[in-house]
């Protein structure tokens, strides 16, 4: 670690910074839910063919997901939103955590469940009926409700990720936490903050196909790691 001020950070989390909060990753050995697996329910198709189905799934993660609080990576990454003033953490998660943590400069690429839309009019709205009162819900105009998230084939919101394009780019610290890399195009932005310049800091129980690429790997859980991450990099934020 150079002794360099940081001006801006950008960071990246995945399932891996909520695991310590008592939610599922998407990979890891409880990546499964019955017999199917994510992959195979987050997507168009699935609940087109069995809104019912993906509903359940959904209805069950929010479930889980009430329950969940926010860990110390997720406090920690609050602290660095207020301490730091050029600063952006862009998410995969679509648990709501670092909201509920606290943290205000958010960008949530794959949207978040505790949303849902009108399949007709694309009205979003908030729900957080634990569980639902019905499944799968219907809008008041008679359509199909859907969670209000980016499922697999399906682009992301253009602003959103323009947003989180900048903030890579212009950065000079990047941290990643608690992703396996491999879901696009979350999973270039730390390669982008690398070939701008930007430090580049993984924190994961295990390497990814980014550790090669990063300044530092950090092999730990997010929720002990990263607070100690903070102290060390406290004194180097200019
Ligand atoms: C897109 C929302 C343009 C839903 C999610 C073929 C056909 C179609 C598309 C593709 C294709 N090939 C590639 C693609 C693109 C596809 C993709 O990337 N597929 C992958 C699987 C290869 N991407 C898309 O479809 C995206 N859209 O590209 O549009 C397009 C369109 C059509 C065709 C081509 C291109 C949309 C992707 C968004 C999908 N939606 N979620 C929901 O959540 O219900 S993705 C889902 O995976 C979650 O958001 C999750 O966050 C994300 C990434 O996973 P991770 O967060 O990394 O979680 P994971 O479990 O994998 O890993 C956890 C990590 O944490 C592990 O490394 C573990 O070691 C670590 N860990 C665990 N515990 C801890 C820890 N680390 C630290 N501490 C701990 N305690």
């Amino acid at each position: 670690m150079t002794q360099q001020g940081f001006g801006s950070i950008a960071v990246l989390t995945g399932a891996g910074i909520s695991a310590e909060s008592g939610v599922p990753t998407f990979r890891g050995e409880n990546g499964l839910w019955r017999q199917y697996r994510a992959e195979e329910l987050a997507t168009p198709w699935a609940f087109q063919r069995d809104p019912t189905l993906v509903w359940e799934w959904y209805d069950w993660r929010r479930g889980l997901i009430a329950s969940c609080a926010p860990n110390a990576a997720h406090q920690t990454l609050v602290e660095m939103d207020r301490r730091c003033q050029n600063f952006m953490l862009v998410t995969q998660n679509v648990d709501g955590l670092h909201q509920r943590a606290g943290s205000e400069r958010v960008l949530e690429l794959h949207g978040n469940i505790w949303q849902v839309r009108c399949t007709e009019e694309n009205t979003v709205f908030e729900n957080h009926d634990v569980p639902l009162h019905q499944v799968p819900p219907g809008c008041s105009c008679g359509a199909l409700l859907r969670p209000h998230v980016v499922w697999f084939g399906e682009t992301l919101d253009p602003e959103t990720l323009g947003a989180a394009y900048r903030a890579v780019e212009g950065c000079d610290l990047m941290l990643v936490v608690g992703t396996s890399a491999v879901v696009q195009p979350a999973a270039s932005l730390p390669a982008m903050a690398k070939d701008r310049g930007a430090y580049l800091i993984e924190i994961n129980l295990e390497k990814t196909p980014l550790s090669a690429y990063a300044d530092e790997v950090i092999l730990g859980a997010a929720a002990e790691e990263l607070p100690k991450l903070w102290l060390r990099l406290e004194e180097s934020l200019c």
